[in-house]
């Protein structure tokens, strides 16, 4: 059954690539499509959803280089806890967190492979230019072990990839 929703999830982010953009004219391209009140869609992941800025309890760094790394690596929140994380690019080349699980993010990356030029955008991901900072806040309402990746092509493959555990 999460075979098939990702999937269909997949086909929905292929064809609709072109209709996003990068950055904050997404979400205003997302919202164009939401019920009138939300300003993102707020789709149920099995790592969250969707978190609303006012709600969230604090902020944590989460630092990218053209070294391909994350700094930290790992991050730990509780179930419950909305969380902002503040997504620096400290490079010079564009560089991109996404969350999910080991297998959305490798499905995703294998995409990214084959449709270089594709641009996506969903509330669990941020696009950071070079020595730009970027706010992504998600709702951490499900526990378990989950991981997060740039998915730029190449970068994924370089072992661009982080982890995080949300505790029960
Ligand atoms: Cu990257």
């Amino acid at each position: 059954m999460k075979t098939i929703s990702h999937l269909v999830a997949c086909t929905l982010l292929a064809s609709a690539s072109t209709a996003f953009a990068h950055g904050s004219e997404s979400h205003a391209a997302t919202s164009a499509s939401a019920p009138a009140s939300t300003a993102v869609t707020k789709e149920q992941k099995d790592w969250g959803i969707a978190g609303d800025a006012k709600q969230a309890s604090r902020s944590i760094d989460l630092n990218m280089g053209d070294d391909m790394r994350f700094s930290p690596a790992h991050f730990s929140v509780k179930k419950g806890e909305t969380l902002r994380l503040r997504v620096l690019n400290k490079g010079q080349v564009m560089h991109e967190v996404v969350l999910g699980t080991k297998a959305t993010l490798a499905q995703h990356a294998q995409m990214m492979l084959k449709h270089p030029g594709m641009e996506h955008a969903e509330p669990y991901m941020a696009h950071v230019a070079p020595q730009k900072s970027e706010d992504l806040v998600w709702h951490f309402n499900r526990a378990g072990s989950f991981d997060f990746a740039c998915l730029i092509p190449g970068h994924y493959q370089a072992g661009m990839t982080g982890t995080f555990t949300v505790t029960d």
